[in-house]
């Protein structure tokens, strides 16, 4: 899999590495002084690089507030995961969430919040209901639990074939930052 040239492995990490890069984040976030607890339950998501709309010209990026990007028209996806039970997650088109910025790119570069990255072409974001999910079972997604935000395709819907090998590379979780390329 590492050959694949789209696609960045770090060392897998298992749910108890996961829990204890959780762990720190939260004592980070416990040192940090007077962070109110409301502001530190906002979410962002950061999108940057070739888009032709700003709410940060000088750093080139759109910044989405949790507030904006809630209201933006949302899609369900209810499928089963390699790491969770059937259920359904919710949140915007991606192709819509880039058209929203205008970006050009062709290729998608997804950052995870644990340095993880992945590259996607916009072309599948053509030709499937990719969504970036915000919430699972009406839940916001947490950090300590795949959030705040993850790619997730229309599984249910996409073949064996579609769905084997390298795609679950795509499926990256604890997104918070998207470069357009
Ligand atoms: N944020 C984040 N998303 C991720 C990963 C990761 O390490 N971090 N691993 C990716 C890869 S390479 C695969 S194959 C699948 C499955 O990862 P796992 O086998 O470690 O559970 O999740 C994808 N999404
Ligand atoms: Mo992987």
């Amino acid at each position: 899999m590492d050959s694949n040239p789209n696609t960045t492995h770090r060392a897998r990490r298992g749910p108890a590495a996961r829990r204890s890069f959780a762990a720190v984040l939260l004592l980070a976030a416990s040192l940090l002084p007077h962070t109110h607890p409301a502001m530190a339950a906002g979410v962002t998501l950061t999108i940057s690089g070739n888009i032709g709309k700003f709410t940060n010209p000088s750093a080139h990026s759109y910044v989405f507030s949790e507030a904006e990007f809630n209201a933006l028209p949302m899609r369900e996806i209810t499928t089963a995961t390699d790491w969770t039970p059937k259920g359904t997650f919710r949140g915007p088109l991606l192709r819509e969430l880039l058209a929203k910025v205008g970006a050009h790119g062709r290729q998608i570069k997804f950052y995870g919040e644990d340095n993880y990255n992945v590259t996607i072409p916009a072309s599948d974001f053509s030709k499937y209901d990719v969504i970036l999910a915000r919430t699972w079972n009406n839940q916001p997604l947490q950090l300590n639990d795949f959030g705040p935000f993850w790619v997730m395709y229309p599984i249910q819907n996409m073949s064996t074939s579609e769905t084997s090998g390298i795609f679950i590379a795509k499926l990256a979780w604890q997104v918070s930052r998207i470069e357009v390329k």
